[in-house]
């Protein structure tokens, strides 16, 4: 079998934010590497020598420390953990036909991707340099330099629960081969189950606080307004957890298929704490639904892979689907009930439209 080179969609090249088509994504429980998108904030990518890269740990602990990529490695034991990350942008094209984002990359099904990733616990190395109390949260920060970060770097926090469990990881392996620079080499954080812009790239700094970040991706962005509201500082929610979502990977979009028994298969992602339970599929605008079947997980924080066979008649279908997640939670019909001022967290009812031509049996 020969493997097509994916190409990605390229919405801007300084800062690169890169998706792959739905198609790429497809029946794959890893998504191979050139598929996986690209979002970053700073027009530049660090330039980082693994060899004097160096991991500062401080704020509110006992022992502030200083870890070499060698320490880290001789000092904690490796951990490995199948993580979806998915940006709280994917999607947002969508909420886009609702009411245009000035400023915003529109996003399609592709901000999102599943990978193996290996490193330490953040859990570990907190607990080597000895939390303090009365801490709440820990602030992660990179070495790249968005615009809007005032000339300080990429920075975010994660609440100190969170940063404690053992699911959270300092990264330098993704599948099984080192991290590549474009996914933030040396180390990144992977924070299983919270939108990706909490599992920070380039780490350089780890800081126990007793509140959340004021970087700007933490105080400003990442957090959901209500339709009317403007960001500012501290307004809205900062967005944690990812809500469920799913997406349809295969067919395309508009493909043409034959009329008659058509495989349709996608992802679907619980976020947090809770996992995928159903789901189900409709070719009636969701008037009707059937469960489409669920593959086993390839691990406890990744999505789930769904596949159903529709037996399609001649013409134009539109697919439905939507995921359940272990609280009972639902994808919600509409976009429009969720549009939002910066275009986070499209988690509608996903759609594929399918033009069927009837089969020339000869
Ligand atoms: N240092 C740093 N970390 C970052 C970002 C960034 O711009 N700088 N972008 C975040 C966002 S919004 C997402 S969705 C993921 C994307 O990770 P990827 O580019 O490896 O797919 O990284 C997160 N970590
Ligand atoms: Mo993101």
């Amino acid at each position: 079998m020969t493997t097509q080179p994916v190409e990605l969609t390229v919405h801007s090249s300084q800062p690169y934010n890169a998706e792959p088509p739905r198609s790429a994504l497809a029946d794959h429980d890893l998504t191979p590497l050139d598929a996986f998108y690209h979002r970053n904030h700073a027009p530049e990518r660090p330039r980082i020598d693994p060899a004097t890269w160096t991991l500062r740990v401080d704020g509110m602990v006992e022992r502030p420390a200083t870890f070499s990529l060698g320490a880290l490695r001789e000092r904690f034991r490796e951990h490995t953990e199948v993580v979806t990350l998915q940006c709280a942008g994917n999607r947002r094209a969508g909420l886009m036909a609702v009411a245009d984002l000035p400023g915003e990359t529109p996003w399609g099904p592709g901000a999102t991707g599943t990978a193996r990733w290996a490193g330490v616990r953040l859990a570990d190395v907190l607990r080597e340099v000895g939390v303090e109390p009365g801490a709440s949260d820990v602030v992660l920060a990179g070495a790249d330099l968005p615009e809007e970060s005032d000339g300080g770097p990429y920075e975010v926090s994660v609440p100190l629960e969170k940063a404690l469990a053992p699911e959270v990881l300092l990264a330098w392996s993704m599948d099984d081969a080192p991290l590549p620079a474009a996914h933030g080499a040396p180390v990144r954080v992977v924070v299983p189950g919270w939108i990706g812009a909490r599992s920070v790239k380039w780490l350089e700094r780890v800081t126990v606080a007793d509140g959340p970040s004021h970087g700007h991706h933490q105080a400003v962005a990442y957090r959901l307004l209500p339709a009317d509201a403007s960001p500012a500082p501290g307004r809205g929610v900062p967005l944690g957890p990812i809500a469920v979502n799913a997406d349809v990977l295969a067919p395309d979009d508009d493909a043409e298929v034959a009329a008659g028994p058509v495989r349709v298969s996608g992802y679907a992602l619980a976020g947090g704490e809770r996992t995928v339970v159903r789901v189900d599929v409709s070719v009636d605008g969701g008037a009707t639904w059937r469960q489409a079947d669920l593959e086993p997980q390839a691990g406890r924080w990744s999505w789930r892979l769904w596949h159903t066979e529709l037996d399609l008649p001649a013409g134009t279908t539109r697919v439905t689907a939507r995921a359940w997640d272990s609280a009972a939670g639902v994808q919600p019909a509409d976009p429009a009930e969720l549009w939002n001022p910066k275009g986070y967290v499209n988690n509608a009812w996903a759609h594929v439209t399918l033009h069927a031509s009837a089969r020339d049996d000869g």
